[in-house]
């Protein structure tokens, strides 16, 4: 029997900007694109409980905000504070228990069980986390408490905002079974409709359904479904194993001044970078070509990009004009031994941006999907840039 809380900051970035500018308390504050007179592209991050009364939410069109919100207080978010803010909640859950597995910028889970006690109950434990991140950050978040992962998490988000909620083993299927299908994990719009389409709309439908139909439908997902919506989640709370960059390098057989075959291995390497960036779900902001000479001098040259991205073509072109930027700054004269290629710098990792933000990217989107299933089915040697 384990004690797993969940914790989650309400209206992260923008609870932070009301914190520090009193005039936007009560206010509706809304973080994300410029809306520009509501002709800005781009899309919300979040907003203030304030705003989510216009039915303004994250990720939506900024300019539909504005439609919805025209009065809203629009800001740029300003990932450095909002970084800064998010190590100090993470410093204070820390002092509860090491066991300490971060989610996303805002969020957390703990494994309490065997430090509950310290506490008195798993209920203590949050009213204390909620209690000091009040008094230390002046901030709210919303704490779930349950036997697992998945009922915690839900649990925090069923009490939000400034909530605090236990769902006891005995109570676990009371709570979880009126809820709809899309709260259990893995349950996007498409399970949800086909779910829908089965007649299957609250997770206890999911539970009181055969499993020989829901194998038949949806496969292994439908058993790993069947099991959730049984409220059995047996995921272990993983400790910080923050990767923190992906690279990989190549030694050449024969040292090399070659720029064909130079470029081309580059290119492979920004491929290779760009599968497993994709395959951890890390979009990274900083790419670094390193470089080593027939001399074994050992150079890299960093550079930080637009945005964070996985895209191989954001990887390559940078990783490239690094390369022929030190290759001419040697005018071409040496012979090369190795090169890598690495991105890094996942720190804002959380904040989704659109897909729509920049032209071309949907599109961009869809061919990277296309080559991973590809990969994936087939190996990753089954398919080559040209
Ligand atoms: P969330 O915890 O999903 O949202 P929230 O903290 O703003 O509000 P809630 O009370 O519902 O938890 O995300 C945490 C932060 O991550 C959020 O403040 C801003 C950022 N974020 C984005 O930038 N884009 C997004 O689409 C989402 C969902 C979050
Ligand atoms: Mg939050």
């Amino acid at each position: 029997m384990k004690f797993i809380l969940h914790v989650d900051m309400d209206a992260f970035f923008a609870a932070v900007e009301q914190r520090d500018n009193p005039a936007l308390r009560g206010k509706p504050v809304i973080i994300g694109a410029d809306p520009m007179g509501g002709k800005g592209r781009g899309v919300v991050s979040t907003c203030s409980y304030e705003a989510r009364k216009f039915g303004v939410h994250s990720a939506m069109p900024i300019s539909l905000a504005y439609r919805k919100c025209p009065a809203g207080f629009y800001l740029h978010p300003d990932m450095n504070k909002y970084s800064e803010v998010s190590e100090q909640v993470f410093t204070i859950l820390r002092d509860f228990t090491p066991d300490v597995e971060p989610v996303s910028i805002d969020e957390a889970f703990l494994d309490i069980t065997g430090s509950y006690h310290l506490w008195k109950t798993p209920l203590s434990v949050g009213q204390t986390i909620k209690d000091r991140i009040k008094k230390d950050l002046n901030l709210n978040c919303s704490v779930g408490i349950a036997p697992n992962k998945m009922i915690a998490k839900i649990a925090s988000d069923y009490c939000k905002p400034d909530g605090l909620l236990e769902i006891t083993a005995g109570k676990l299927l009371d709570f979880l079974w009126p809820l709809s299908v899309n709260k259990i994990w893995g349950v996007g719009e498409k399970t949800k409709e086909t779910l829908n389409r089965l007649g299957m709309f609250t997770v206890g439908d999911i539970a009181h359904a055969s499993l020989e139909q829901l194998h038949h439908r949806l496969g292994e997902h439908g058993l790993a479904l069947y099991e959730l919506a049984h409220g059995r989640d047996y995921r272990e709370v993983t400790l910080d194993h923050e990767v923190k960059s992906v690279s990989n390098e190549h030694t050449f057989d024969e040292d090399t001044r070659d720029i064909n075959i130079l470029h081309q291995t580059l290119s492979w390497l920004a491929e290779k970078v760009s599968y497993r960036l994709r395959q951890d779900d890390l979009k990274g902001k900083t790419l670094t070509v390193k470089i080593r000479t027939g001399g074994f001098k050992t150079v890299t040259r960093a550079r930080t990009l637009d945005r964070r991205t996985n895209y191989f073509d954001d990887i390559y072109h940078p990783a490239k004009e690094l390369f022929d930027e030190f290759y001419a700054s040697i005018g071409g004269r040496e012979v090369i031994r190795l090169l890598g290629v690495k991105v890094s710098n996942f720190e804002d990792l959380f904040v989704q941006d659109s897909l729509f933000e920049k032209p071309g990217s949907l599109k961009k989107e869809r061919v990277h999907l296309a080559v991973d299933k590809i990969k994936n089915k087939f190996g990753e040697g089954a398919i080559k840039r040209g």
